[in-house]
């Protein structure tokens, strides 16, 4: 990306963490005039950058928009491949068709998509994705992995550890994995993550990690569908969160362990996923395609797959299902 003077200045602003620069100072950084500095200034106050400007002392940012766009995301990222390039929308049918189609283009491992309302957002199966205008975080995170197509299923587990890492960072709160794919608080879904695939004889060609992260709704932003169902991180601290810091987080994190994954395996990942897990040692109902089971979730195998004992002592491997916890 091709930051500008204007944007440059605002990094500067949002790294003196609240402390005042002055005009001065920062015509020197940038070899610009104090006038230059004070347009830039009004510019960014245009774009919904609230900035005090104090006489003597200088200028002091007390609030950037509450927008996912990369000039604001980009600057603090402190990842070294997802997110260096960051495509942004503001309303798309769903980030992963927008990018199946840059894959297929070709662009870099570790493009981010992020939009802040999705029309017809997905889940698994083709079903929908409540996606609601400004509220979550709406994103998907393409990455060319050298590994083979079986490699691929535990992207999801991996990503669900990146996705309870951010939240306890930016949060106090604590979340749950419910395998395979959904983040829970308190019993409901707060995270959804959607993983799919662009292979064909040579592998994968690319990765499309969807993540939808409700962040700030309140219970009527959500439709009656999943009202019930369904929580945000504001409604599970009653807090406010900050959309930014929550996906630079993720990126990060998401960053570290997949790199991880990709070069070490899933050992190590699939210990800390157990550790977060709300499925293991429960008594759960796994509905599939073909058929119901209910037993006990013992584990998960290397592969990612869940281990579920039913009462006649058979263990089963299940690749995919829908699980609901029985107690
Ligand atoms: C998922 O599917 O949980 C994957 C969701 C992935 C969404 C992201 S957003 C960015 C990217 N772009 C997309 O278009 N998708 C990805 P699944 O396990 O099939 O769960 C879907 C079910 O979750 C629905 O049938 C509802 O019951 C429920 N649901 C829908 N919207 C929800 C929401 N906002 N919060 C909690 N639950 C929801």
């Amino acid at each position: 990306m091709n930051i500008t003077v204007t944007h440059k200045l605002a990094k500067r602003l949002m790294e003196a963490e609240g402390e005042a620069l002055s005009g001065q100072r920062l015509a020197d950084e940038f070899n610009i005039s104090r006038t230059a500095v004070w347009k830039h200034i009004k510019e960014l106050e245009e774009e919904g950058y609230s900035i005090e400007s104090i006489k003597k002392r200088g200028y002091i940012l007390k609030n950037v928009p509450d927008t996912l766009e990369p000039t604001i995301i980009q600057p603090l990222l402190k990842t070294s491949k997802i997110g260096k390039v960051m495509e942004y929308v503001e309303s798309c049918p769903s980030t992963q068709i927008l990018a199946h189609k840059l894959a297929q283009e070709g662009t870099a491992d570790g493009t981010v998509v992020l939009t802040e309302k999705q029309t017809e957002g997905r889940g698994r199966l083709a079903r929908k994705w409540d996606s609601a205008p400004r509220k979550g975080i709406w994103m998907s995170v393409i990455l060319r992995p050298d590994v083979v197509p079986q490699k691929a299923p535990q992207f999801t587990l991996v990503a669900a550890v990146a996705v309870v890492r951010a939240i306890e960072e930016v949060t106090a709160l604590k979340p749950e994995i419910k395998w395979p794919n959904d983040i829970l608080l308190n019993g409901k879904k707060c995270t959804g993550i959607l993983t799919e695939l662009q292979s064909d004889a040579d592998g994968i060609q690319a990765l499309i990690i969807g993540i939808g992260m409700n962040v700030n709704q309140v219970l009527e932003d959500f439709s009656p569908e999943v009202q019930d169902i369904a929580a945000s991180l504001k409604m599970a601290s009653g807090q406010e969160v900050n959309r930014q810091e929550l996906v630079r987080s993720l990126l990060f994190h998401l960053e570290q362990y997949t790199n991880l994954y990709i070069e070490q395996g899933f050992g190590l990942l699939k210990v800390m996923w157990e550790g977060y897990s709300s499925t293991i040692g429960r008594s759960v109902r796994a509905r599939m395609a073909k058929e119901t089971l209910e037993g006990i979730a013992e584990g998960i195998t290397d592969d990612g797959v869940l281990q579920l004992r039913t009462p006649d002592g058979k263990l089963h491997g299940i690749y995919s299902a829908d699980i609901e916890m029985k107690n």
